[in-house]
């Protein structure tokens, strides 16, 4: 049995409900991975590994300011928070099979394979690639996406981890979180910026419609997380998700409707 930490939030009507996701797999395993809310299910790479190799899990939800404890609490390992800082981030996992606590979502992906092999997440050797892809993938993609999701994806949160989140990101910046979001012009040339990144990813994968062509693997799930914290964090209707749905001929919107039965369904 698996146990997956999450981070709830205070829309349970929003497509990935909180909700839903704890009903849905509450009698599973009991997994811990957090992420940014909505996000939560959705940033949250873990949840789809989980879901992709069919494995029971439950649902811990875990507020931002209570990470550590809970963290701690479990002998989970310290890894980087966010601002740089040493500390427990989510997701992170407990197995009582093996009585393996990790966090970090590339190092529970790498887990998950090695204790439980079919439906590989680095299929084919794939690791070295895919540790490169992610390193990568997080500094130009997430990095720069990063102050137009934040100050959206904030207002999903309950508020003591709303209030966290403020306070964390407002340490980061520097600035108070309705400034962390460009404005004007520099707001037009970083949103360019954001989307030249995702035609850069756009031309790595080419012809294929997933990474490794018909093959699903983590790099899927990565950039997956990062499109379903925006589409869950703008909503469907707003200005960010319509051009992050159409651009790349709708690549973007279909990787998300090609691995929705992993975001759903164990
Ligand atoms: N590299 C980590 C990053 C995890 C991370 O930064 N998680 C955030 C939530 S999105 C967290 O747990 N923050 C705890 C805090 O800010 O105290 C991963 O992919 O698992």
């Amino acid at each position: 049995m698996i146990t997956l930490y999450d981070i709830p939030t205070s829309t349970p009507n929003a497509p990935f409900s909180p909700n839903t996701w704890k009903t849905r797999y509450e009698q599973r395993l009991s997994l811990e991975c957090h992420a940014p809310s909505g996000l939560k299910s959705s940033l949250c790479y873990a949840r789809y590994c989980l879901n992709y190799k069919g494995l029971p899990y439950k649902t811990i939800w875990v507020e931002y300011p209570d990470i550590d404890r809970v963290c701690a609490g479990i002998g989970a390992p310290s890894s980087v928070k966010p601002n740089g800082k040493p500390g427990h981030t989510l997701p992170t996992i407990q197995d009582d099979s093996t009585g393996a606590v990790i966090s970090d979502s590339f190092l529970i992906a790498e887990y998950l394979d090695k204790t439980y092999p079919d439906k590989p997440l680095f299929p084919a050797r794939s690791r070295p690639l895919q540790a490169a892809f992610t390193s990568h993938f997080i500094s130009s993609t997430i990095m720069p996406f990063r102050p137009f999701v934040m100050p959206a994806a904030g207002k999903l949160l309950n508020p003591p981890s709303e209030a966290y989140y403020r306070a964390m990101r407002e340490e980061t910046y520097g600035v108070k979180m309705e400034e962390i979001t460009p404005k004007g012009e520099a707001r037009v040339v970083e949103w360019k910026k954001f989307e030249d990144a995702l035609t850069n990813v756009d031309k790595y994968i080419g012809e294929g419609r997933f990474m490794m062509g018909d093959t699903i693997s983590f790099a899927d799930f990565l950039i997956a997380a990062l499109l379903m914290w925006g589409k869950v964090s703008f909503g469907t209707s707003s200005d960010e998700w319509k051009d992050m749905s159409r651009w790349n001929n709708g690549r973007w919107a279909n990787l998300l409707q090609a691995l929705e039965e992993y975001a759903t369904v164990v």
